[in-house]
């Protein structure tokens, strides 16, 4: 499709200055060694899709009910990629328009939330999301927030602490789902906890949903009134988001979104959204979820036989917790952060339970492994990173070390190109 644009059109032609960091960006991406949870590397019908015409397209409302004329085409897109989100989760009924993951929640919440309802979510320091009931985020400042977080012992999600303050306080919904959250979450459990205090549920499967969809977590469709997911982390689609729930909340959730919450939808990144499902319904998308894990679990071992801790001591999905402060007092999340970014490899500082710094500074470190898996990398990789890692962080002040570290990193990544 790029093909038809005629030279003299070129990006590289018409704004040299963004065409160049462009290249800059692909480098940079080629070069590092890509650990931060939520990111990954699209393929590249996904990034034909999404750099289409369709950009070119407005289309308020839904297939067959728009705004504009001239729908007849994205009419097909939008209800294609609406079947095969349906096929691939199992659900109801799908919306495809979300931007974002937090358009998503924030659309949830309208559909049945009024202001100064009470909603109990998971903390952000332990684990949960901004959109979770933030102070900072429209979620804090619309509703009455209590968080449940996890235990301190054990660093798994408190189910105990989260029942009793579902029967304390009444909420009119509960939120389960998190970003920086290494263990199996029991949709299950939460279901019956919020039908027995007759709240709502809202799970957020973001950082999950690749691993749902192929069935290697368990589902939250038969337990949850509302499933939320963005579609560009482990699932490997376009950046954007997305809702699931029943027949039951179709209507509602539809018009929480257009008009509720947006305008016109992304049309070109709705077909990528179609893109990508079709490629999560194909066998290999199973067994690259399932050598997520695998990379996740050697990668945590690895770390492990380091020497560091990880917090609730293992890995159940693609990332895990290491806090820092057992093994290296003296170092915060942000200069672990810095220096390993020096040596080009990429993620990002997190607080941890029990929590001494700031967030800003944070003791821990986040790492995921859905982009190095999708570059190729396998278990016998994941023990040489977690070398790189432990060689950096016992040596932090050492530049020229670390220096030393990026260009073997450099060249360690040329065996694992990307597809573009
Ligand atoms: N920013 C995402 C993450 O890194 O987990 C969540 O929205």
């Amino acid at each position: 499709m790029i093909s038809m644009v005629s030279s003299e059109h070129t990006l590289k032609i018409m704004d040299p200055e963004i065409a160049a960091l462009i290249d800059k960006e692909l480098q940079r991406q080629q070069q590092h060694i890509e650990l931060i949870a939520s990111e990954n590397f699209t393929s590249p019908a996904v990034i034909e899709t999404v750099g289409s015409i369709l950009t070119n397209k407005y289309a308020e409302g839904y297939p067959q009910k728009r705004y504009y004329g001239g729908c007849e085409f994205v009419d097909q897109i939008e209800s294609l990629a609406i079947e095969r989100a349906k096929q691939l989760f199992g659900c109801e009924h799908a919306n495809v328009q979300p931007h974002s993951g937090s358009q998503a929640n924030t659309a949830v919440y309208m559909a049945c939330l009024k202001p100064h309802d009470k909603i109990l979510t998971m903390s952000l320091e332990h684990g949960g999301h901004l959109t979770h009931g933030y102070a900072k985020n429209i979620s804090g400042m619309l509703y009455d927030v209590t968080h449940y977080g996890v235990s301190e012992n054990t660093g798994e999600i408190d189910y105990d602490q989260l029942e009793s303050l579902a029967h304390e306080q009444h909420p009119k919904m509960i939120t389960i789902g998190a970003s920086a959250y290494s263990r199996t979450i029991d949709f299950e459990r939460v279901g019956t906890i919020a039908k027995n205090c007759g709240a709502l549920l809202m799970a957020d499967i973001a950082h999950i949903a690749g691993l749902v969809a192929t069935r290697l977590h368990p589902s939250p469709i038969p337990y949850a009134d509302f499933v939320t997911t963005t579609t560009h982390k482990t699932l490997r689609g376009p950046r954007g988001g997305m809702i699931m729930c029943s027949q039951e909340w179709a209507k509602a959730i539809d018009s929480a979104v257009f008009p509720g919450t947006q305008g016109g939808p992304l049309m070109h990144v709705i077909a990528g959204k179609a893109v990508c499902f079709l490629e999560a319904l194909k066998p290999e998308f199973k067994r690259y979820q399932q050598q997520i894990i695998a990379n996740a679990k050697a990668l945590c071992k690895g770390m492990q036989e380091q020497g560091f801790h990880i917090v609730s001591g293992t890995t159940d999905n693609h990332l895990f917790l290491v806090d820092l402060r057992p093994t290296l007092p003296e170092v915060s999340g942000k200069d672990a952060q810095i220096a390993l970014e020096k040596a080009n490899i990429t993620l990002n500082k997190n607080t941890v339970p029990l929590e001494t710094r700031s967030p800003f500074q944070a003791s821990g470190i986040r790492i995921g492994t859905p982009a190095i898996t999708t570059r190729g990398m396998k278990e016998k990789e994941m023990l040489q990173i977690a070398n790189f890692i432990a060689t950096i962080l016992q040596n932090i002040t050492d530049e020229t070390l670390i220096a030393h570290i990026k260009q073997q990193v450099i060249e360690w990544c040329l065996n694992f190109p990307l597809p573009y």
